[in-house]
């Protein structure tokens, strides 16, 4: 009879702590506002890996008031998609690169990729912590996007493929590479002589291994992290482009939000990003070091050819009249003249 009391009393205890610890929990975690981060690369990239602790940080600092879900690796679509969703509202949050597919809706955004515009990154940041960045931020704006003034860092690109190592642009003639879905990259890389494709960075692995594509071009860090080394022998170190992604946010569900919660989760994102920029660029550095083990035959490169031969197709004329004398003027403030 004892044991059966005591079973049962330990049974009512049990339930009660179930109970007692179940609800607040359930009530911790139900966020007031609960937004969706989408990216286009894979979950161990460092955007993903900072964007994630900044979404813990923006938990705790706003007691569970605030939630932040990744879904990394194309989870909820390509870019193209994407960005789609950011417009309708069905996603609150999208990483993209001005250059990228974003730059179909907002043209403008794409100056930051002007072909060896930026020889380092003390440049990249001059520009984009400074007038430039905030003169594209103004046109992301308009476009009717909310951005976070920080950019996160992707990196120096450089040339992959299975062929051959790129030294001189005649090396790219009629090559048919992968490039985003963007007016600008494509430009660049036709007026290099090669062949591009504009495509989401969803397909490039699948299309490199089935050989659509002979080439693609991408910063260490993501080469790495989407294994593009298991289907590509050679990386060029061209640097032709530097490239980073914006915190894209839908204007109507970034406005429901009170100002001091906005406040807070904005200074966790830029905060996390500045952290996310050493770490990336200290990963590709290391990264090359790991991806030439692994058989990837990396050179470098000379970019004066390249740049040269860029002048002579007359693609730095055509990109100025383009994004007009004013934006034009904002990155020469950076990076000098550009031929
Ligand atoms: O699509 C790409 O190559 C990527 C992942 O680097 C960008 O977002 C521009």
């Amino acid at each position: 009879m004892s044991t059966s009391i005591t079973r049962r009393a330990f049974g009512a205890i049990v339930a009660s702590t179930a109970i007692s610890a179940a609800l607040p929990l359930r009530f911790a975690h139900a966020a007031e506002y609960t937004f969706k981060m989408g990216t286009n690369v894979p979950a161990t990239h460092p955007l993903n890996v900072h964007l994630s602790q900044a979404a813990d940080k923006v938990k705790t600092e706003t007691n569970g008031r605030f939630e932040l879900q990744l879904f990394p690796n194309n989870q909820l679509g390509a870019d193209s998609d994407m960005l789609s969703q950011l417009r309708s509202g069905a996603l609150e949050c999208f990483l993209n690169s001005g250059v990228n597919v974003l730059s179909t809706l907002i043209p403008a955004a794409a100056i930051s990729g002007v072909g060896f515009a930026f020889k380092g990154y003390s440049e990249v940041w001059s520009a984009l912590d400074g007038k430039l960045g905030a003169n594209l931020r103004g046109q992301i704006n308009k476009g009717g996007l909310v951005v976070m003034d920080k950019v996160w860092d992707n990196g120096f690109r450089m040339i992959t493929n299975s062929s051959k190592p790129i030294t001189k642009p005649n090396d790219l003639e009629g090559m048919k590479i992968r490039v985003p879905v963007s007016a600008l990259w494509l430009s660049l890389f036709k007026a290099l002589g090669a062949a591009p494709t504009g495509m989401n960075f969803a397909e490039v692995y699948t299309a490199l291994q089935t050989k659509v594509v002979d080439g693609q071009e991408n910063p260490p860090a993501i080469i790495a992290a989407a294994k593009l080394n298991e289907v590509q022998t050679y990386a060029s170190v061209t640097n032709h482009m530097w490239d980073g992604w914006w915190f894209l946010m839908n204007r109507r569900a970034w406005g429901q939000v009170p100002p001091d919660l906005q406040e807070t989760v904005s200074k966790i994102i830029n905060e996390s990003c500045v952290a996310q920029r050493a770490d990336v660029a200290q990963k590709n550095i290391d990264l090359r070091k790991d991806l030439a083990a692994s058989g990837m035959i990396f050179n470098e490169v000379d970019p004066a050819p390249f740049r040269s031969k860029l002048s002579e197709a007359g693609f730095y004329k055509e990109w100025r009249g383009k994004f007009g004398e004013e934006a034009w003027a904002l990155l020469e403030e950076s990076v000098g003249k550009l031929a």
